[in-house]
């Protein structure tokens, strides 16, 4: 028996009472297959059965609430569409020209909608992380809607709503509506086409099926529509539920967190992995924008969020996803050598956003507080992201011992941001090698030179694309460029002071006006509002981690012993202005051994969407903070990292906090499903094939099912 099936047994339901103390009835609407007892470590639950929301609410909860499959997502809209629901329905990849922003994600017809004789309260609404199974209760208008609704993450595109709807079955006919065609001015499209049934009798209910299918590059056939439709009704809403729940099982086999002592945190882990998962599906690209599929923020453009903060969890739990992720770097090489051959340069530079053909579309010009139209110099200056690619590559191989892919199709991820580098650096007339005029993670300090993180990422990856020039051997193309690289990054200035065990994030940083957050208000704020940019520009005040970027990202990089005087340091000047920030704060503190505060910057990040905390999460779930949820809990808090000869062995040393009584979790290693369960004195380690690790600094060889390592 598989992993996934047993998975699928051991979740299978429990007899149910006869009707759920929430309202919802013992099987799910319509029969379709049995509903599950909640659990509050796996169900995200919203509202009552007769609670109303106001407009700011309804947009969280449909981003909350939002159902992919990594080729489509639809937001968790209200059937009964009220005033102030934006429905959207996007699809991965599919961008059309818009102004402003140049290319946005085009939103695609809805396939919720109920014809019920008004609005109702959006009621009590449960996302069961299981199997992605959506339902709502709500009781209004003389009667009580009772839905179901998911996305089949076996069949990208179809999307099943079961609904009991009382006397309003009288106004939905049963109809198969006609494909809608969709065409983007950029070329591409979609096509999209459902089948409602409504069943007369005692207790009317609706079944439907909907279909689309979209292509970013050209517009898929109708009949592809239509067949995938024929598929999906062969199976029905049971069979494709059934399908679902397998679906669903098999992933959280493979990926799972479990916090034990604390639901609301285990919730959020899952919360973070069900979107993570669903932002993605096994193809030869996929983009995943800032705010994946779950809202039209950024207008759905790919930043550095994807490489570093998404594509680490999607590579220890379900690989596939994350090498779309790459295949999506890998086929924008071109436009990536355009832009620095444009520019005088030699290899690669990646866009700081990215949408449909790889070339930057990053605003020129936004809005501030005052009406104002500002420059955004992101787009010019904000170069990391070039060594970021090459970081992801590089993640990949190393999390799933999958070499083959540097030095075969990965290979350019790493080698071309390398020259890149190679042409981009200015040496001065000690030879000492710079980079002047960037960006930082650190956004509110523009046109700096010497910005530490951009230039240990640039070192790290000349370094990584000698190494692979190595390992080709001497005939390999790069082998005469190795040495320069090499030179090169040994001769990159970083800003390191070895007395203090400081890098200063910049030139010239240490000498501004030296605010600490505390002088303005309480974290996370928008310290750009309240200084102003001038003002912020010239003080010591950081967006988000910047030098700490550099310790998380590369620790081999950044001199031994230096994350405690930089922690030290910069989180007191860290105001959090960016989703980005507390995560990979939680992550560094809990490696520094400090549990405690490690855990209140985790708890931070799981804030930000479940509670909305910088109010922006109506225009979509910030997806690399929920991949910053997954690292901190395991690269911060059980320790993972790649370790032992050749980087074979997983390295497990876990710093739990005084309320977690145990730490779990699941993930793939090496091509092995791998079971931990962390505890203060002792780590057991399950696994369905031999397995080499270092816990706590012991060398262990684990043959499965697992045993504990003391
Ligand atoms: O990529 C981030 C950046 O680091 C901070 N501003 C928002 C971007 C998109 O999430």
């Amino acid at each position: 028996m598989s992993d996934a099936t047993a998975d699928a047994r051991a979740e299978a339901p429990s007899p149910a009472p006869a009707t759920h103390p929430t309202g919802m009835p013992r099987t799910l609407p319509g029969g379709i297959g049995p509903a599950r007892a909640e659990d509050p470590t796996w169900c995200l639950v919203l509202g009552d059965a007769a609670t109303g929301l106001d407009d700011a609410a309804i947009g969280v909860a449909e981003a909350l609430l939002c159902l992919a499959d990594g080729a489509i997502g639809t937001r968790g809209v209200l059937e009964d569409r009220p005033p102030g629901a934006t429905p959207a329905v996007l699809a991965a990849g599919l961008y059309q020209e818009a102004p402003e922003v140049g290319e946005a994600l085009l939103g695609l017809p809805g396939w919720c909608a109920l014809d019920l004789p008004g609005a109702l309260p959006a009621g009590r609404r449960v996302l069961d992380l299981r199997d992605g199974v959506l339902t709502r209760v709500a009781t209004g208008l003389d009667g009580t809607l009772v839905s179901a609704r998911f996305a089949c993450i076996a069949r990208p595109g179809v999307t099943v709503m079961a609904a009991e709807l009382g006397d309003w079955a009288r106004g939905e006919p049963s109809r198969t509506s006609p494909p809608v065609v969709i065409r983007s001015s950029l070329g591409g499209g979609a096509v999209s086409t459902m089948v409602s049934t409504v069943h007369e009798g005692p207790a009317p209910r609706l079944e439907r099926i909907a279909v689309t299918v979209a292509s970013g590059r050209r517009l898929p056939p109708v009949s592809r529509a239509a067949r995938r439709l024929a598929e999906a009704r062969r199976l029905g809403a049971s069979g494709l539920l059934a399908e679902q729940r397998a679906a669903w099982a098999a992933r959280w086999a493979t990926g799972d967190v479990e916090v034990v002592g604390d639901p609301a945190l285990t919730l959020a882990a899952r919360f973070a992995l069900f979107h993570l998962r669903s932002s993605a599906r096994p193809a030869a690209e996929v983009a995943v924008g800032a705010r994946g599929l779950t809202g039209p923020a950024y207008a759905g453009h790919v930043f550095w969020d994807t490489d570093v903060f998404v594509l680490p969890a999607l590579a220890a739990t379900d690989p596939p996803l994350a090498r779309a992720l790459l295949g999506y770097r890998l086929r924008r090489l071109p436009a990536a050598r355009a832009r620095a051959a444009a520019e005088g340069r030699r290899g690669a530079r990646f866009p700081w956003e990215s949408a449909r053909d790889g070339r930057d579309v990053t605003p020129r010009r936004g809005i501030d507080q005052h009406g104002e139209t500002v420059p955004i110099r992101t787009g010019d200056l904000e170069e990391h992201v070039t060594a970021d690619v090459a970081w992801a590559a590089w993640t990949f191989a190393t999390w799933t011992g999958r070499w083959s892919f540097l030095e075969g199709p990965g290979r350019p991820l790493v080698i071309e941001p390398a020259r890149y580098w190679a042409s981009r650096i200015r040496r001065d007339q000690q030879g000492r090698a710079h980079i002047d005029g960037v960006i930082g993670p650190d956004e509110y300090h523009e046109g700096v030179d010497d910005n530490a993180f951009t230039n240990i990422m640039a070192r790290w990856n000349l370094r990584r694309a000698a190494d692979l020039a190595d390992r080709a051997g001497p005939a390999s193309p790069e082998a005469a460029e190795a040495q320069t690289w090499r030179e090169l990054a040994d001769a990159l200035v970083d800003g390191y002071d070895r007395t203090t065990g400081r890098y200063e994030q910049f030139a010239g940083y240490f000498g501004l006006e030296p605010l600490v957050a505390a002088d303005l208000g309480r974290v996370p704020c928008p310290a750009d509002l309240i200084l102003g940019p001038a003002r912020l520009g010239r003080s010591q005040i950081v967006k988000q981690a910047d030098v700490l970027m550099a310790h998380h990202l590369v620790p081999e990089e950044v001199a031994p012993r230096s994350l405690e005087p930089n922690l030290d340091y910069y989180l007191p000047r860290t105001v959090h202005g960016s989703s980005l920030s507390p995560s990979v704060h939680a992550a560094l503190l809990a490696r520094a051994g400090r549990a405690e505060t490690a855990l209140e910057l985790l708890r931070l990040a799981a804030a930000i969407d479940l509670e909305d905390l910088t109010e922006t999460t109506a225009g979509g779930l910030h997806l690399a903070n929920l991949g910053g949820i997954w690292q901190a809990i395991a690269t911060g808090f059980a320790g993972l990292r790649p370790g032992g000869p050749g980087a074979a062995a997983l390295v497990v040393d876990p710093v739990l906090p005084n309320a977690w009584e145990e730490l779990r979790l699941r993930l793939r290693w090496h091509g092995r499903v791998v079971r931990l369960t962390c505890r203060p004195e002792a780590v057991f380690v399950g696994c369905d094939r031999p397995l080499d690790v270092v816990v706590r600094g012991r060398v262990a060889r684990v043959r499965p099912p697992g045993s504990w390592v003391e």
